[in-house]
């Protein structure tokens, strides 16, 4: 893999829709498991969109299920014990579980739409290897070790983010789970059901929470602060708190080219007003606002829209911020749509309050990494959500983030270097050595 950028760009990778590798290309243990290019090699088909060289691996659905049988096979390709859990994540086991105090690495291989090869990927492919690498290193463990694929941990099909693992951690309950239904009216369950899952088996999983004494997941930045520290790897410290509402302008539909501007209630006016007081707001109060999705209907080029469904992302570095800015934005819409004679409803669609990593576990991790060098590692903060911000309020959990040089993410150029990457399992298999190994 060169310094890819997910993108096929001639390191070999095949198209577009190449299918799920067959067993044989997962090597079985004794020392010849695939190496992290190898591994990459194989996932970097899978989900791509051809036009845009961006992922569409959308959870419960074709893409999704050809990932997870990737991670299956090279779960049992290493003699791991291969389970799934009642929320459809992915697990393979070294050491047996029920002992306890377990360390768990790992994150997700869904994407968001156009999304890059990385986010998520590569904390699952480097949990993967570091694994192998502890092996090779005759490491012998003290603790269970565990690799997890948390399952639709971007959203992007049901609108709310981390569904895996906030299910797990019992911060999803299930009916509000059952409701959640796709841009087609699929619902989950019906997705679920299609997909092969039990929709009805899904809910909180303490036990298996507490078979968990930490848990670390590496994922590339997706922002600069390492490119411009000029570290390779850094630890998480916090994650800022940040939520997706849903802004629902309802106008009155009418013909673009006989309807007199007088006479209009357009709700694309207020949504676009709403957009750059998005941006207003945000920038007065240093935090971020996107809009970034939005249907229409009937969405006609010559109909005057009876509804203008806008979603609406914001974050900030605290809550009170965030709250500031949100309520700011809600406020000028409401205006706008009153002036507008528009009816506006907005509902929020998923919340993640900020995340402050467990101090403790961070700081070992520092103290791990920073062990043979006399460098310390860098420690940054992040606007992305991660399973491992939901999972934080039930197990000490932490975070490493690998080099993006660019910064880009959510974007087919999202991007890592070969060697960043192999740093950050390196990092990584440190990292689990030092926890769970005598
Ligand atoms: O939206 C996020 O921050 C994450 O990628 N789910
Ligand atoms: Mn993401
Ligand atoms: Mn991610």
């Amino acid at each position: 893999m060169s310094s890819a950028t997910g993108a096929g760009d001639g390191d070999g990778s095949a198209g577009a829709g190449g299918s799920a590798p067959t067993a044989a290309s997962v090597a079985n243990r004794l020392g010849n498991a695939p190496s992290f290019a190898e591994m990459w090699r194989e996932l970097l088909p899978l989900g791509r969109d051809s036009r845009s060289g961006g992922y569409r691996r959308f959870a419960w659905g074709g893409a999704d299920a050809e990932c997870r049988e990737w991670f299956r096979e090279q779960v049992e390709g290493r003699g791991l014990a291969y389970e799934v859990d009642r929320n459809g994540n992915q697990w393979g086991w070294l050491g047996d579980p029920e002992a306890g105090d377990a360390v768990v690495t790992g994150s997700h291989l869904d994407s968001v739409p156009d999304g890059g090869a990385f986010d998520g990927p590569l904390g699952v492919v480097s949990a993967l290897a570091a694994l192998d690498e502890l092996r090779d290193r005759g490491a012998r463990f003290g603790r269970p070790l565990a690799v997890v694929n948390f399952g639709d941990e971007e959203g992007a099909r049901f609108g709310l983010a981390c569904v895996g693992s906030r299910l797990t951690a019992g911060q999803l309950g299930v009916e509000d789970a059952h409701r959640l239904t796709d841009a087609d009216g699929v619902s989950l369950p019906r997705a679920m059901e299609a997909a092969g899952y039990d929709p009805d088996a899904i809910g909180a999983d303490p036990e298996r929470l507490a078979r968990i004494g930490a848990f670390v997941e590496l994922h590339v930045e997706q922002g600069r602060a390492l490119d411009l520290s000029g570290d390779a790897v850094g630890i998480a410290s916090a994650i800022w708190p940040h939520g997706r509402w849903r802004f629902d302008f309802r106008g009155e539909a009418n013909h673009a080219g006989t309807t007199r501007l007088a006479d209009r209630h357009d709700p694309m006016l207020s949504y676009a007003e709403t957009v750059l007081a998005a941006r207003r707001e945000a920038e007065l109060a240093g935090a971020v606002a996107t809009f970034g999705k939005i249907a229409v209907e009937p969405n006609g080029v010559n109909a005057v829209p009876s509804l203008v469904r806008g979603w609406l992302d914001s974050r900030a570095a605290d809550q009170a911020t965030l709250d500031t800015v949100v309520t700011g934005i809600e406020r000028a819409a409401r205006e706008y749509a009153a002036a507008h004679g528009i009816d506006l409803d907005v509902v929020r669609e998923s919340f993640t309050p900020v995340v402050e990593f467990d101090h403790a576990l961070r700081d070992e991790l520092g103290r791990i990494l920073g062990r043979d060098t006399d460098l310390t590692v860098p420690v940054l903060g992040t606007g992305a959500g991660h399973d491992a911000g939901i999972l934080s309020g039930r197990v000490p959990t932490a975070m490493l983030f690998v080099r993006n040089p660019t910064g880009v993410s959510h974007s087919p150029a999202e991007s890592a270097g070969e060697d960043d990457c192999l740093a950050g399992v390196r990092a990584l298999a440190d990292v689990l050595e030092g926890l769970a190994c005598r």
